[in-house]
């Protein structure tokens, strides 16, 4: 039988994604089909204690196979910020366009643009916790380009490509993501489980 997980998100962006990526081997379960409506939260200073925090509340709440992840934009000329505050990098509008607007304007007069998304997936399977990361380099560019995707999209541009994750189907953002890689990490091991 089909193993199930509840995605613990409220970004639908998130759940194209890793659904494109999981394709039939497993069946994910958003937050909104599970029937649950709450605001997860993210009160944490690390990547890693947000994405325990999302789970672990999922699982009190259900008591089922869950998984989160909680990605940052990690900026070099930044020091690592936005990072963990990624989501609400211009206030707590979380607000797309203005996280893209502060971002460039603190980048301005820097020629270093390198930048790396980094996810990291917490899943619960049967009251254990695991945790998988994935990380894509890149570089922030000096104009938003492209509509597609979410975030920061706009503009970042991976290592080996030519063009930003906006302007990318969601298969070729797959190429390089860092979502794919800590998703292809937490097929693996569900597959070595239930082999
Ligand atoms: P959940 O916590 O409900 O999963 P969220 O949108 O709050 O959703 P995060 O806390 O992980 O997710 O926020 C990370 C922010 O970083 C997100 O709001 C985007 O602005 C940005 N981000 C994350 N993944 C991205 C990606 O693949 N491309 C561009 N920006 C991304």
């Amino acid at each position: 039988m089909k193993q199930t997980l509840i995605f613990a998100t409220n970004n639908q962006n998130k759940v194209t994604e890793i659904r494109s990526v999981i394709g039939d081997l497993f069946e994910i379960i958003t937050l909104k089909e599970a029937g649950i409506d709450i605001d997860i939260p993210e009160p944490h200073d690390t990547l890693e204690a947000n994405a325990t925090e999302k789970s672990q509340t999922i699982h009190r709440l259900t008591t089922k196979n869950c998984f989160s992840e909680d990605t940052g934009l990690e900026v070099a000329a930044l020091k690592g910020e936005p990072g963990v505050k990624s989501a609400r990098y211009a206030g707590d509008g979380r607000d797309f366009q203005q996280n893209i607007d502060k971002l460039l304007t603190n980048l301005q007069g820097h020629t270093n643009r390198k930048a790396q998304f980094r996810t990291v997936v917490s899943l619960i399977l049967d009251n254990k916790e695991y945790l998988f990361e994935g990380i894509c380099e890149g570089q922030i560019t000096e104009d938003q380009k492209g509509n597609q995707g979410f975030g920061y999209d706009p503009v970042f541009i991976p290592d080996g490509a030519t063009k930003c994750f906006a302007e990318m189907s969601v298969d070729e953002k797959n190429k390089y993501s860092h979502r794919k890689k800590a998703v292809a990490k937490l097929i693996k091991f569900l597959s070595e489980q239930t082999a």
